[in-house]
């Protein structure tokens, strides 16, 4: 990897972390969307967050093009598709929004929900439109050489555990909770690694496979494309690994897949997923997590915290910030 000399060097333009603006951006869906957890009403949360994300985008000097909405897949309120975004001022860049991963999560009040947003240079993420699910294995640095997609599950959780330094019945594997799961769970679970069984969320659960102390080595299973890109932009960050595979849900999703020319049996890799080495990134907490605290309500404050990223630096940062409530009022419930 090539490492950026000092910024007074370069064109400070080029050198800019946008993540640092973004997280801006994706507190502010997280506080608007928060107001929403625990009220059993996920479009309302979701519909919160979208609308606080494109108020607060409208802010950013940036000049982008949303090319993953994720709205469709859950027929959410969406920052749609081909949405130009920022003023229109420098390098174009695509952009990848995830108002609420976990909108379900938000509005039973269960962990893992985040906001989430990511940029690259422009036309370097893949396209998930063709295929809904992709099939993936992610793990953070120190096993992100040697695991395998096409590999057995056993042989990449030893592969893992060695890197690790730790016995295979000292891994946690967080799996999406889905019944077409079944026998991933049976194969790890043989292996002796425990099992974190997430109901949804799976771009806050790639992220904490890749970070130290989060409690997850591994995540693996089948979940939302749009969700495996814009785990990517942050995985680059941490040195950490994902491949996918496409995984369409019937012939006609095969078909599709094939007509745009994809190849259903490739292993996407990090950089083909997102083929930037300029990508930014910004998450913030909806409901407490193995990665990222909830927004806290208390009084006159507003409390979040958020992780922000950028793969070409390779530094990744946790944000805490208090926010003033009244500012904040028009997102009450
Ligand atoms: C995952 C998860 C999301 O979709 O990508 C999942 O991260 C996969 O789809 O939070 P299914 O729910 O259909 O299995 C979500 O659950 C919702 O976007
Ligand atoms: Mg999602
Ligand atoms: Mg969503």
């Amino acid at each position: 990897m090539s490492f950026p000399s000092h910024p007074s060097e370069q064109n400070n333009q080029a050198d800019r972390n946008l993540a640092l603006e973004l997280v801006r951006v994706t507190e502010a869906a997280a506080i608007a969307g928060g107001h929403w957890v625990g009220a059993g009403d996920k479009n309302a949360a979701d519909g919160a967050a979208v609308d606080a994300m494109r108020t607060m985008l409208s802010t950013v000097q940036f000049n982008g093009t949303v090319v993953i909405g994720e709205g469709e897949k859950d027929e959410a309120p969406m920052l749609y598709n081909g949405e130009k975004l920022g003023d229109g001022e420098g390098p174009a860049l695509d952009v990848a929004v995830d108002p609420i991963d976990g909108t379900r999560l938000t509005a039973l009040g269960m962990n893992n929900a985040l906001s989430v947003i990511a940029m690259a240079d422009g036309g370097s993420m893949f396209d998930p439109s063709a295929v809904f699910y992709m099939e993936k294995i992610v793990t953070g640095p120190d096993a992100a050489d040697l695991v395998d997609l096409r590999l057995p599950v056993k042989q990449n959780l030893h592969l893992v555990a060695k890197a690790k330094r730790k016995k295979v019945n000292q891994l946690t594997v967080c799996i999406l909770d889905r019944p077409r799961h079944a026998r991933l769970v049976e194969e790890v679970r043989a292996t002796g690694a425990r099992t974190r069984m997430i109901m949804d969320g799976d771009v806050a659960g790639a992220i904490a496979a890749c970070r130290e102390n989060t409690g997850v080595d591994v995540m693996l299973g089948i979940g939302g494309t749009p969700e495996g890109i814009v785990s990517a932009c942050a995985i680059k960050a941490t040195g950490g690994v994902i491949q996918g595979r496409l995984a369409p849900v019937d012939d006609e999703e095969k078909q599709k897949a094939i007509d745009a020319g994809l190849d259903l049996d490739a292993v996407l890799t990090t950089d083909e997923l997102v083929t930037s080495d300029n990508c930014f990134f910004a998450a913030t907490g909806l409901t407490d997590g193995d990665l990222l605290r909830g927004v806290r309500y208390s009084g006159s404050r507003i409390h979040t915290q958020s992780i922000v990223m950028r793969s070409r630096s390779g530094t990744v940062r946790m944000v805490e910030a208090e926010h003033l409530a009244s500012k904040w009022e028009r997102y009450e419930r």
